[in-house]
């Protein structure tokens, strides 16, 4: 993988280009790839943003959502396939594994065009991309885009769409700029960002306060009846079976944010939430402090991420996920104790 300041001369004539992001795409991801796009339309590139699959409705409101195709909507395929045919440049952005575009995976490995990997996710695959740059010390690819912008000396094109775009990514990855990773430069990034005119409130709205009385009702119920504490390993679990989703018509979205609650409770070292969807169970990891669900989530569920926050997933049914995690513990109970 070549660095990331070789694509700059690339960029001086027009190209076309897809950015596409990880499949599911929180607001970093998307944020992320809206404002890429924000910023090459005014290079004068032809664009197309392509999520591997749909987004949670509390991203729509950012600008350029209405122009992203959707991979696993059978109307928009053909023109992801012409679009991804006809690229010269490929940006993967917030992912560090092509597996994780799911589907449309293997029409990206099958592509001829120039990929670029921007990305901060642990273990990337560099050697899918030909220019790049992954940064685990950054807070989220949103900031990594802030500084593309930069270095590219591209600074005269930022304007108040990117400005949204980047503070919904990097305020959804530092939990709020609550984590560790909400570094100096990320706070004057920020008063960057404020000085051209954004305005940061109906950001935290439109991604915080925006969802259904369903939701909440789920919140309530999953908190009440599906949680269980492990004081002897520090950790609480959150099963959520399938009928549960259908009863309180569970959409992309509403479950994000929910593995956070346990971690609230005093001395609580690791939170995990497992959802038994359609096509596999999938789970979500957090942690403070020393213990690493990056490497927990690799070891037990083929995931990772990041060392605090990680996902994974298990083709096994619900109760034989909830077992082995269980077992899991077991074997990790030095770390935890
Ligand atoms: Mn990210």
């Amino acid at each position: 993988m070549n660095p990331i300041e070789e694509i700059f001369p690339v960029l001086a004539a027009p190209k076309k280009v897809i950015i596409t992001m990880h499949q599911k795409p929180d607001p970093d991801a998307m944020g992320s790839s809206l404002a890429l796009y924000h910023l090459l339309v005014q290079l004068g590139h032809s664009v197309t943003v392509v999520s591997p699959t749909n987004w949670p409705a509390f991203l729509n409101w950012m600008p350029g959502c209405e122009d992203v195709l959707d991979y696993e909507n059978n109307r928009q395929r053909e023109k992801i396939y012409e679009s991804l045919m006809n690229a010269d440049l490929l940006f993967c952005l917030d992912f560090n594994a092509i597996s994780r575009a799911k589907h449309f995976a293997a029409p990206i490995k099958a592509s001829s065009c120039k990929k670029i990997l921007i990305d901060h996710h642990q273990q990337p695959e560099t050697a899918s991309f030909d220019y790049g740059i992954s940064d685990t010390s950054k807070s989220s690819t949103s900031e990594m885009i802030y500084n593309f912008i930069w270095n590219g000396g591209y600074r005269d094109k930022m304007n108040t769409s990117i400005a949204e775009c980047l503070y919904a990514g990097v305020m959804g990855d530092t939990g709020s700029f609550r984590y560790a990773s909400a570094s100096e430069s990320v706070h004057r990034m920020i008063a960057d960002l404020k000085a051209l005119g954004l305005k940061h409130t109906p950001v935290h709205d439109n991604i915080y306060d925006n969802f259904l009385e369903n939701r909440l009702r789920f919140l309530g119920h999953v908190l009440l009846n599906r949680m269980q504490v492990f004081y002897e390993y520090n950790t609480a679990l959150i099963s959520v079976p399938k009928t549960d989703l259908l009863k309180f018509e569970i959409r992309t979205g509403d479950t994000e944010g929910l593995v956070n609650f346990p971690l609230t409770i005093q001395g609580i070292k690791m939170a995990a939430i497992c959802i038994d969807r359609d096509e596999e169970r999938k789970w979500s990891f957090r942690s403070k402090g020393e213990f690493d669900v990056n490497t927990f989530a690799r070891n037990y569920f083929e995931g990772g991420g990041h060392y605090n926050a990680a996902g994974g997933h298990s083709s096994e049914s619900l109760e034989k996920t909830i077992h082995r995690f269980k077992e899991a513990l077991k074997e990790n109970a030095s770390q935890l104790q």
